[in-house]
């Protein structure tokens, strides 16, 4: 008893313990610091935050900005993403630009990085390439989608 090992493994536990305090006492920190940060404007879906800034701009405009920031253009790929964007929307009353267009392909919508879209949540008659000009897709405050031309202004929200 008392002997070098049993000294080794009390200094391993008192030391285990402090951690475990710090970690506790940082996970709160940082949770209080999610929800500062993530008021007004941004919301968090499993590993995904949205965020707008509250500039608005043409899709080439949104989705450099939102690539400068170290982000994307927002990509919902489910119900829950696209409402978590709708949420924003309603604070602004707007419509935002999606990172989904059909510029390759009329018809065949893509995310940014080239793969087909795994979810939509289009306005009943969209898409309709409307005068032939319709490539990029807005999302309105309603949470439905319409195809809509790149070059009109839209509110910009990235995801990250
Ligand atoms: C046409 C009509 C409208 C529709 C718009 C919209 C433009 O004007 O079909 O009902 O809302 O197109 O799709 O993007
Ligand atoms: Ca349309």
């Amino acid at each position: 008893k008392g002997d070098k090992g049993d000294r080794e493994i009390n200094l391993l536990k008192r030391q285990v313990s402090t951690l475990e305090g710090q970690l506790r006492a940082l996970q709160s920190s940082f949770s209080k610091y999610k929800q500062v940060i993530m008021f007004p404007n941004g919301r968090i879906v499993g590993e995904k935050i949205f965020m707008t800034s509250g500039y608005e701009g043409n899709f080439d405009s949104l989705k450099q900005r939102c690539s400068q920031a170290g982000g994307q253009l927002a990509s919902p790929r489910n119900a829950a993403e696209n409402a978590a964007i709708q949420q924003i929307l309603v604070l602004y009353n707007k419509s935002a630009f999606l990172g989904i267009n059909d510029i390759q392909t009329e018809g065949r919508f893509k995310y940014l990085n080239g793969e087909n879209i795994v979810y939509s949540n289009w306005q009943t008659g969209e898409p309709n390439n409307d005068k032939g000009v319709e490539d990029c897709v807005e999302v309105y405050s309603s949470g439905k989608w319409n195809d809509k031309s790149c070059g009109e202004k839209r509110l910009i929200v990235c995801e990250f």
